[in-house]
């Protein structure tokens, strides 16, 4: 097996936690490369569900090395209580197990608080975010002045560091009317996880060279999905990193070509947690009927998910932004039992009609889909183990999505157990 990066196609939520579990059997290495503890997979082994929001889903397999490259945020609370609440399920997670990276940056609390006084000042035009600091975090790197594990081993550094950060966020806090942040608060405070969080901290780069040149196998784990991407998603709508495959070589410090092939993750419709264009959404019976069926709440914050039809116009351009190679395609048993079935095929804007998602914001949300109607199956596909399980109208289906969207479907998931997945090709 090559490498492989696994990537949202669509809005999150695709079900990239089973995947990544899956292909975890065949890699020997696996690697976070953007996001934070805003991600949210949920992986089922045996009758044992696991959530994880910060670790790569390696850590739940034995024998496995896992990673946090440089291009995550850290919040380094939220990753010892991971780590304590995946121990009280059995999993031990050490140093040879876990490794971060040094040069990565950190989420302090006043990030998720500067997060959630923006959303709050926002109103009804917040963008939804997790609240968890991303946002911040990223801008702190970005601006050159963001806390990075390696300075928690630098104790003259970390403190000059400190007080330069809190230059900024004490004029920012002052604006939406927060208390200011005592430097003494913030170093007591990184006191008391520092030791712990620097024995997990390695040059990553070094061991996944030394992994590569010793043909380990290495599994890309992305989190939420090309169109939160900041450059190819619906900005503003997105997160604030780069999500595309693209960003798995820069945000573990490997070059392009260790990347190897790229699976992205597709429900059979489409959802979305948080605000932003959507133009297949169902805000009727319809669209509540998937909601139930998918059991769509997100596994981070609980929240309900937006629901809507498969929008093939938006995954295509998925797949070309994000270098996605073959899809996997997920929750298909969600329409079982639907009469009919609509696919987005392309969109009305302004009496024309387009074949991709325009760029402008106010475009965006004029943007009116175009449907084709398919007929649906009354079968269950739930857990089908083969193609030839499945109804007629089922393959039908997928062949078309495949066809419509420009990349073969490679793998086929019928369940959240990890078994109840086909391999198409
Ligand atoms: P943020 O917090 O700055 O990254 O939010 C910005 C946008 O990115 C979206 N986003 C997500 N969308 C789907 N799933 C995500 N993770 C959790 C999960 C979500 C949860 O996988 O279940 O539990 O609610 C995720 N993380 C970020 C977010 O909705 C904003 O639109
Ligand atoms: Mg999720």
């Amino acid at each position: 097996m090559a490498n492989v990066a696994v990537v949202g196609a669509q809005w999150g939520d695709e079900g990239k936690g089973k995947i990544v579990d899956w292909l975890s059997e065949r890699a020997d290495v696996v690697v976070r490369f953007q996001g934070g503890h805003n991600a949210g997979h949920t992986l089922v082994i045996g009758n044992v569900e696991y959530r994880l929001s910060l670790l790569p889903s390696g850590v739940v397999r034995p024998g496995k090395l896992s990673i946090i490259g440089n291009g995550v945020v850290i919040d380094p609370w939220a990753f010892f209580r991971e780590i304590e609440t995946l121990a009280s399920k059995g999993v031990t997670i050490t140093p040879d197990t876990l490794q971060v990276a040094d040069n990565a940056v950190l989420i302090l609390p006043l990030h998720g608080e500067l997060d959630r006084a923006r959303e709050e000042a926002r109103g009804a035009a917040r963008l939804g975010t997790t609240g968890r600091g991303i946002g911040p975090a990223y801008e702190d790197k970005v601006g050159r002045r963001a806390l990075r594990v390696c300075d928690l081993a630098e104790p003259d550094t970390l403190a000059r560091k400190v007080d330069e950060l809190l230059r900024h966020h004490n004029v920012l806090r002052r604006g939406f009317g927060m208390d200011e942040v005592e430097a003494e608060s913030i170093l007591a405070d990184l006191g008391r996880v520092s030791e712990r969080l620097l024995g997990f901290a390695k040059p990553i780069w070094q061991t996944l060279d030394e992994a590569r040149r010793g043909g380990k196998r290495i599994l890309f784990e992305g989190a939420q999905a090309a169109m939160l991407d900041v450059d190819h998603g619906t900005y503003p709508y997105v997160t604030s990193s780069n999500t595309v495959a693209g960003q798995a070589a820069t945000g573990c410090g490997l070059g392009p070509a260790a990347v190897g092939t790229v699976l992205g993750i597709t429900k059979a419709y489409t959802t979305r947690v948080g605000s932003g264009p959507f133009p297949t959404e169902l805000t009727d019976a319809t669209g509540e009927r998937l909601g139930e069926r998918g059991r769509e709440f997100g596994t981070v914050t609980g929240r309900k998910r937006r629901c809507g039809w498969f929008d093939a116009v938006m995954v295509r351009q998925a797949i070309k932004v994000a270098g996605i190679t073959g899809i996997c395609l997920t929750k298909l048993d969600v329409l079982d039992g639907f009469t009919e079935l609509k696919v987005c095929i392309g969109y009305r804007l302004d009496g024309e009609t387009i074949d991709h998602f325009p760029a402008g914001m106010a475009a965006q949300a004029r943007c009116e889909p175009i449907y084709e109607t398919l007929e649906g199956w009354q079968q269950s596909t739930r857990g089908a183990r083969s193609w030839a399980e499945l109804p007629a109208t089922a393959v039908k289906y997928v062949r078309h999505i495949e066809e419509l969207v420009g990349a073969p479907v490679q793998l086929l998931s019928t369940s959240p157990e990890r078994e109840d997945t086909i391999l198409m090709r």
